[in-house]
């Protein structure tokens, strides 16, 4: 009964139902959005289309693509497709330069969003007997309140903790008996870290499910906290200018998330020629809602890189996988002709045994070319060994990142503590070439 209530039976749809599911909510979002939202009538005025060309899924290429430039010129509210009066909820994006972009949400679309987050902490294994912690930012951030309304809707205990407070986090996660971990992979590592200082074995919390999102994160990253925190982690992904968290999450077989096509389109095209690129390709993600009121996006630009596997999945569900996102197209580093992501880097730190897990990205211009620097910390031991052991390890870690992305970089220890720590999202890279 419960699953009915969370329209959880769409996940397990055959794709035919599905499609036509799509196109009927697809034409409804255009026909709003076309009616009550200058900037898509103006869009589709400008290319002659309107609602009624779009007759099948396919249809959707011929429509406009919205970017995050769009939502800029049409600050605060004018991509808002009902009055302001039906709004209940305001977000913004975690955007850090520049004006933020600004998301409403009807009475509904807060039950939308509930249910769909619900739907991904139930497919990582939450219940109603879990005690969810929830220790991302309250606020503008959509983290926090998406989580925290849909653990509520699963009938788990909340508690509303918020980012930071690191010791009292531990504090509260040992004498509650939190059993479910909300927050992001970077601060996961965080607590582990200061569990360890602490001297808390985290074997002897209830801990057993960690709900992890908003960043991108490696595999090896993955490992590194179940190992630490004695959990199953699992990856959700989602951003504010299309719902926020609720977008797709993993289920327990943690092999891509989900994408929750009852709600979402998802395509993935070249990032400079927006040509459509075919299934597993990889590229960025465009993505539409087909059941938002206040904020429709139509072929939203996401920035993320990412591909779409579309093989059946060993849990049933018949909707597409997206793979972890490597990163955003504007995150990504060319050095000396080589594309590259931070999280490419992390992978190959996190498999080397004497990595701390925290390291930093210095890119800078010498000449004509871009270098790179790859700050770690080490673990004691390596540090303090002398300077000849030392050099063979930064050798080591020198071959590995060459043979493995096919460009060098220069790396340099640092002393253990000298990293910044997050407890929200991780900013890795030094762009000294903005400087
Ligand atoms: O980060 C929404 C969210 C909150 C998702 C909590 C999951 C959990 P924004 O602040 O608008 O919204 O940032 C969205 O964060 O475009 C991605 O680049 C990145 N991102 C979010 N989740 C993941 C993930 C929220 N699981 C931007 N893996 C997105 C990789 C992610 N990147």
């Amino acid at each position: 009964m419960q699953q009915l209530i969370w329209e959880a039976e769409y996940e397990c749809m055959p794709r035919e139902d599905l499609a036509q599911l799509q196109l009927e909510r697809l034409q409804a979002t255009l026909n709003r959005a076309y009616k009550n939202v200058t900037c898509y009538r103006n869009k589709f005025n400008e290319l002659g289309i309107v609602p009624e060309d779009v007759q099948s899924l396919d249809d959707l290429r011929k429509l406009p693509f919205t970017t995050k430039e769009d939502l800029r010129l049409n600050y605060p509210y004018g991509m808002f497709a009902v009055p302001l009066r039906e709004v209940v909820r305001i977000h913004s994006s975690s955007g850090t330069t520049g004006k933020p972009t600004v998301v409403g949400y009807t009475r509904h679309d807060i039950k939308t969003w509930s249910n769909l987050v619900a739907r991904f902490m139930t497919a990582a294994g939450v219940t109603h007997d879990d005690v969810v912690q929830i220790a991302f930012g309250y606020g503008l951030f959509t983290g926090a309140f998406g989580l925290h309304y849909a653990a509520e809707t699963i009938g788990a205990s909340v508690i509303p903790m918020s980012s930071g407070n690191t010791e009292k986090q531990i504090m509260i996660m040992q004498d509650y008996r939190s059993t479910a971990l909300v927050c992001t992979p970077s601060y996961a590592i965080t607590l582990a870290d200061r569990m360890e200082k602490m001297g808390i074995d985290p074997k002897t919390l209830s801990l057993r499910i960690g709900l992890f999102g908003g960043e991108p994160w490696s595999d090896a990253m993955r490992r590194e906290i179940e190992e630490r925190l004695h959990i199953s982690a699992t990856d959700n992904y989602g951003l504010s200018e299309v719902i926020g968290p609720g977008v797709a999450g993993e289920c327990q077989g943690k092999c891509g998330m989900h994408i929750f096509e009852d709600a979402f389109i998802p395509e993935i095209i070249d990032p400079d020629t927006c040509q459509l690129l075919p299934p597993g390709s990889v590229g960025e993600l465009v993505l539409t809602t087909i059941n938002k009121e206040a904020f429709p996006m139509i072929r939203y630009r996401t920035r993320d890189i990412t591909s779409l596997d579309y093989t059946p999945c060993s849990c049933g569900r018949t909707m597409v996988r997206m793979k972890k996102t490597m990163g955003r197209s504007d995150d990504m580093l060319i050095i000396k002709g080589v594309n590259v992501f931070p999280s490419q880097i992390e992978e190959v730190l996190f498999a080397i045994e004497g990595c701390e897990p925290h390291y930093q990205l210095v890119v800078d211009r010498k000449g004509a070319l871009d270098v790179l620097e790859v700050r770690i910390e080490v673990t004691e031991n390596i540090f303090f060994d002398e300077m000849k052991k030392q050099k063979a390890f930064l050798e080591m870690v020198e071959k590995r990142i060459e043979s493995t992305l096919g460009v060098g970089a220069t790396v340099k220890l640092v002393e253990p503590n000298s990293i910044p720590r997050h407890e929200g999202k991780a900013d890795r890279v030094i762009d000294k070439r903005r400087l």
